[in-house]
């Protein structure tokens, strides 16, 4: 599948992290995870999850601003938290979150009216579903037991339960691209399966069949369109397109006590060593639980954007 040009034209995207991880402020999903709070303490989180100043008007009027295309933002993460209404399994921010209703088509609304490329991220792994056999701690081998990034050996797999995990994530996929109509889709965490166990090949069909301009990160594996580097330009940059993502401070999500922000000048920086080696720059905002964006990140987003605007035809 030829790279639809507007991607590699785009040069700047703005990531979205937002989840009910922005609650605490812990780290989303892999606070749980790696046992940093326990599960119950990470799940309590649904219950503060509100979206009560979701402005997605005014996140779209801010990322134009800043001289962004487009954005991508977190249907679901590792903790299988979906934003949307999803008919398939039970854990949503409509039934379980005072939030009580899907995030996601006010968001692609939004963004279209702006004339931007609407991006959704969505994680291949679900660590809190049923049928989901994660690398985590219970059975693994002692040597596995802290090592996220084991791959589950076949001769372990519940085939059944596997079987119906696919089926899900793919409804899932399903309902976003039958829905929303994403030009961009970014998937993760397809590091604890191989690309045969995730159907790669498959979803790519579904996917193209709905939406077959939709541009596909490279965690869809051999399906992919575009490397994925993170948080600093690679010295070898990939040969073919890609997208460096990247953090304003030390967090892709929310987290109050992350203060160790990158200046204005440093993340200009970053981008024009990002396009200057042939790639866009993907930064990372995260949300508050309200849904309103933490003011250094608006402060360096409308910097950037006078930047940009000034460079724009050089
Ligand atoms: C990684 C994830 O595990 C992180 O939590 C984050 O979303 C980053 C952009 O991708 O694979």
């Amino acid at each position: 599948m030829a790279m639809r040009r507007w991607f590699p034209d785009a040069k700047f995207g703005i990531f979205i992290h937002w989840g009910i991880y922005a609650v605490d402020g812990v780290q989303e999903s892999w606070s749980f995870f790696e046992g940093d709070v326990p599960h119950e303490t990470y799940m309590a989180q649904l219950d503060g999850f509100t979206a009560a100043n979701y402005d997605p008007r005014a996140w779209a009027a801010l990322f134009a601003r800043a001289g962004a295309r487009y954005a991508v933002l977190t249907s679901r993460h590792h903790d299988g938290v979906a934003l949307w209404d999803t008919a398939l399994g039970d854990l949503n921010v409509v039934r379980h979150t005072p939030a009580g209703r899907d995030l996601i088509g006010p968001y692609a609304e939004a963004l279209r009216e702006q004339g931007l490329k609407v991006g959704l991220y969505y994680s291949h792994s679900d660590w809190n579903h049923p049928d989901y056999a994660s690398t985590r701690y219970e059975g693994r081998p002692p040597e596995q037991e802290n090592n996220p990034y084991a791959e589950v050996p076949e001769e372990e797999e519940d085939l059944d339960a596997w079987a119906r995990y696919l089926a899900y994530r793919d409804g899932q996929v399903n309902e976003l691209t039958t829905r929303f109509r994403p030009d961009l889709l970014w998937f993760d965490g397809e590091w604890e399966r191989t690309e045969e166990q995730w159907g790669i090949r498959e979803l790519a069909r579904l996917i193209r069949a709905e939406v077959p301009e939709c541009v596909l990160n490279a965690r869809m594996l051999s399906e992919g369109d575009y490397a994925t580097p993170e948080q600093g330009v690679p010295i070898e940059p990939p040969a073919g397109p890609w997208e460096l993502c990247l953090t304003f401070n030390d967090s892709w999500g929310f987290q109050h006590h992350d203060h160790n922000y990158k200046t204005t000048t440093q993340l200009i920086r970053y981008f024009t060593e990002t396009i200057g080696a042939g790639g866009n720059l993907l930064l990372s905002v995260g949300p508050k639980e309200d849904g309103t964006i933490p003011d250094e990140q608006v402060e360096r987003l409308e910097g950037m954007g006078a930047w940009i605007a000034r460079h724009a035809d050089a």
